[in-house]
């Protein structure tokens, strides 16, 4: 993961690795509305890019479904900009949903990792992930290429409209260097991670929790161990679980808590001792450093500082590790599930 990372940022001119979208970013900075389009995996990248393009661009987003905006007759405006993501590139869903963006006049952008794919030759212009084949059928890299590339065209699209200050944008260039390195990092605790899967190999149930850009990491992490072990796992913004999710709390749930040091670090604590209190067992990805959540929780994972914006990048990896020796322990063909496409072409 960490190397198909690499180089991700800059071209050897100094842009931004944007592929053929250099060429559309002042229509991107322009637009009042993005969609995002996509299944799966690539529809919780797409959320992630939701948080980016209105944090950082100030535009508004709406993430749907492609499996259902298809069947829907969605409104789409002058100006708005529809992104279809898709590891593969011949999702029918997504494809079908280009179709109908177009068919109302919108301009497409594709986020693809097959080059010369269908959703890639569909689309007006695009960048492609280049993660390197997704040799398993359970997409990992692409989601962490596919994020790097929305964070790329939510900084450009930033720059351009003038919406962050110059040492921002430097900061998140610098730091998106260093991903990476931090990924890295991260990928050298499996060992430990290991240890934890040992302990829940044969949880029945799982909830992830997390709020901001970690919400839909939360997303991503459950559905990895659905895909990947057949355990029933489900995901929620963490104040979410408030109006529900809670009653499923007691000593048999553990609960996969998103806890980095950012924005929402203090409303994660109390979400943490609301489980607690009714004795779900924790497992909390936090910064590393925190001295604070490791006395709370059963187990923590720690994972280094980053920018609150790239947050998403470090914090799936330890999610990804779990679901895999999780699987690995129950049995499961991690490369190959049972019912599972690799791509979802009907
Ligand atoms: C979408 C997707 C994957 C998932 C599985 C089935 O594929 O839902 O996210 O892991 O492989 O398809 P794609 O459009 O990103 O290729």
């Amino acid at each position: 993961i960490a190397d198909s990372m690499r180089g991700r940022v800059r071209a050897d001119d100094g842009h931004l690795q944007l592929g053929g979208l250099r060429s559309y970013l002042d229509r991107l900075a322009a637009s009042k509305r993005i969609v995002i389009v996509g299944c799966g995996t690539s529809w919780h990248a797409g959320l992630v890019g939701e948080y980016l393009f209105e944090e950082l661009a100030r535009i508004n987003v709406e993430v749907e479904y492609a499996s259902e905006f298809r069947y829907r007759n969605p409104i789409i405006k002058e100006n708005d900009i529809v992104i279809a993501i898709s590891q593969s590139g011949e999702t029918a869903d997504t494809l079908a949903a280009i179709e109908l963006a177009k068919s109302k006049g919108a301009l497409i952008f594709g986020v693809c990792n097959v080059v010369g794919s269908s959703i890639a030759r569909a689309t007006d212009a695009g960048a492609y992930t280049h993660a390197g084949p997704e040799i398993g059928v359970a997409s990992t890299k692409a989601f962490t290429a596919q994020v790097t590339v929305l964070t790329l065209m939510a900084i450009a699209a930033a720059k351009s409209k003038g919406t962050i200050s110059e040492e921002d944008y430097r900061q998140l260039l610098i730091e998106l260097e260093n991903i990476p390195s931090k990924v890295q990092q991260v990928l050298e605790k499996a060992e430990k991670i290991k240890e934890i899967a040992y302990i829940f190999t044969y949880a029945r149930n799982f909830i992830y929790l997390g709020r901001g850009l970690n919400f839909p990491v939360a997303l991503e992490g459950a559905l990895k161990l659905k895909e990947i072990s057949y355990i029933h796992a489900e995901g929620y913004p963490a104040a979410e679980m408030k109006h529900g999710p809670i009653a499923l709390i007691d000593e048999d749930m553990p609960v996969v808590f998103l806890a980095t040091k950012d924005s929402s670090y203090d409303k994660i604590v109390s979400n943490i001792q609301e489980v607690k209190a009714r004795k779900g067992r924790v497992i909390a990805i936090i910064t590393e450093g925190d001295t604070l959540i490791p006395t709370m929780v059963d187990f923590v994972i720690e994972v280094p500082k980053t920018h609150e914006m790239l947050v998403p990048l470090v914090s799936v990896i330890p999610l990804q590790l779990l679901s895999y020796y999780v699987a690995v322990m129950r049995g499961r063909n991690v490369d190959q599930p049972r019912n599972l496409a690799k791509s979802v072409t009907v």
